[in-house]
Parts: structure tokens; C-alpha cells; sequence
């Protein structure tokens, strides 16, 4: 085919509860435009973006970026994990206006990271620091419907422990429905490219990054993984 080009992928799922905007962020991310009628996702639906990794450096490379959106309906929790195999990155995603939705967040990596653990979600899965310490998989936090959080600014600062601070991911506030929020050059926008750049770097460029840490005890490994996600 005249023009096709063969990039390498990388596979980015998107989880939170139903109803919290999966599927509008994934529309907003890939269209650049909000999705004016999203409806249940049903299984998992999927989206690829490309992504120009170290956009503007020497180094700049297109890769084909995946974004399975996973319907979070309990319903469908049990046929969920064949959706978990080869993920290189995760956006945890919950709404800014239901504290229940990110207090579940630690459910869902619990779920996502146990995948062939037979645990039931709503009783067994958690998050574990322990286990997440040694995880190498990149983590973007999404808060979505900033626009109706605004009035329950109060509420959402007030939340007791964030799960993105615990695992040292990054974490950003948008309204799903605005393409600006994502606009070319917004804080958002270049917080997204960094966590795509920093997936593809885990999945194609790791064995440098080990390389450079094998004089390191396991324990201080660790430490440098989550230090990694707060300065990249
Ligand atoms: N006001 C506002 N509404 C939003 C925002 N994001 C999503 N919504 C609305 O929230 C509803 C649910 O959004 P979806 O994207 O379908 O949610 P989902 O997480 O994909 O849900 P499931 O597919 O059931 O897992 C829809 O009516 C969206 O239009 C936002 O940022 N602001
Ligand atoms: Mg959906």
C-alpha cells in the first residue's frame, strides 16, 4: 500500500469504574474532539493514536500507540482479563465528582496487575505498595469532569490519600468534553506525551535503562523505579 509505513506498537489500557469517561477521554485523546454520545462500553473497545516519541529530538520516532478502553461495568468482570496480557502502560481513570470512583482505583491495578489471580473484585483485589514497588508499568491518573467539580473543589482536595502519589504516577484534571484541555502545548497535553514517551521507553529502550542500574541492590532498583516516575 502506497504510503504505509510499519510502526512498532505499544499497548496502553484504559481502566476505572462505568461511567467515569473512559471512552470520552479516548475519543478526546485520539480526535481531538469531545464525544457527544459514548454509550456502555461492552468488552473493550480500541483506539490507536500515534505518537511521536521524543518529538523535536534527534531521537524523534513514530509509534503506534493502543489505547484499549475496557468497559467497567462489574457485570463484565470475570471475561475482563483476557484484555491484561502485554500491557506496557495504564491509565487508571476516575471522576472528580465520585470519590467512591477513585478510592476503586486501587481495585482496578489491583485486578489489572493480578490478572490470573481468580479473586473476586469487589472482595479480594487490592493494591498492593509491596507489589506495585517492583511493577515497571508506567501509570497515568485521569480525573475527569473538571467541569463539574469545580463546585466540589473543596471535596476532591480534601480526599485523604491520592493512589497516584502512592505509586509515583502522574496525574492530571480534565474535562472530557473540552477539546482545549488537550489542545497542542497545554500542561495536559505535554504531561500525555511525556507518560507515551515514558511506556515506550520502558517497552523498547528498558535494557539500557537496566543496564545502567545493575550495580544496584534490589531494594535501591526499586527505589530508582519510582523515582524514575517522579522526575521523568
Ligand atoms: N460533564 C462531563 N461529562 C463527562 C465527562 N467525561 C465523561 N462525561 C460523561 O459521562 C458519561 C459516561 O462517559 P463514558 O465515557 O461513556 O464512561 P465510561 O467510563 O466509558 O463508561 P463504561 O463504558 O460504562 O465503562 C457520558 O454521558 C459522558 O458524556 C467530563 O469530563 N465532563
Ligand atoms: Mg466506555
Amino acid at each position: 500500500m502506497a504510503g504505509f509505513q510499519a510502526y512498532d506498537k505499544i499497548k496502553i489500557i484504559v481502566v476505572g469504574d462505568s461511567g467515569v469517561g473512559k471512552t470520552s477521554l479516548v475519543h478526546l485523546m485520539c480526535h481531538n474532539e469531545p464525544n457527544s454520545n459514548p454509550g456502555y462500553t461492552i468488552g473493550c473497545s480500541v483506539e490507536v493514536k500515534l505518537h511521536d516519541y521524543k518529538a523535536g529530538t534527534p531521537s524523534e520516532k513514530t509509534y503506534f500507540t493502543e489505547l484499549w478502553d475496557i468497559g467497567g461495568s462489574s457485570s463484565h468482570q470475570n471475561s475482563r482479563s483476557i484484555f491484561y496480557n502485554n500491557v506496557n502502560g495504564i491509565i487508571l481513570v476516575h471522576d472528580l465528582t465520585n470519590r467512591k470512583s477513585h478510592q476503586n482505583l486501587r481495585k482496578w491495578l489491583g485486578e489489572v496487575l493480578n490478572k490470573n489471580d481468580a479473586k473476586d473484585f469487589n472482595n479480594g483485589y487490592d493494591f498492593d505498595p509491596e507489589q506495585f514497588a517492583g511493577n515497571q508499568i508506567p501509570i497515568l491518573v485521569v480525573g475527569t469532569k473538571a467541569d463539574l467539580a469545580q463546585t466540589l473543589r473543596e471535596k476532591v482536595i480534601s480526599r485523604s490519600s491520592s493512589i497516584a502519589e502512592e505509586c509515583g504516577a502522574d496525574e492530571m484534571n480534565l474535562d472530557c468534553n473540552d477539546c482545549k484541555c488537550l489542545s497542542p502545548g497545554s500542561t495536559n497535553a505535554v504531561k500525555m506525551s511525556r507518560f507515551f514517551d515514558k511506556v515506550t521507553e520502558r517497552r523498547f529502550y528498558s535494557h539500557q535503562m537496566s543496564h545502567n542500574q545493575g550495580h544496584l541492590a534490589p531494594t535501591e532498583r526499586r527505589r530508582g523505579h519510582m523515582k524514575m516516575f517522579h522526575n521523568d
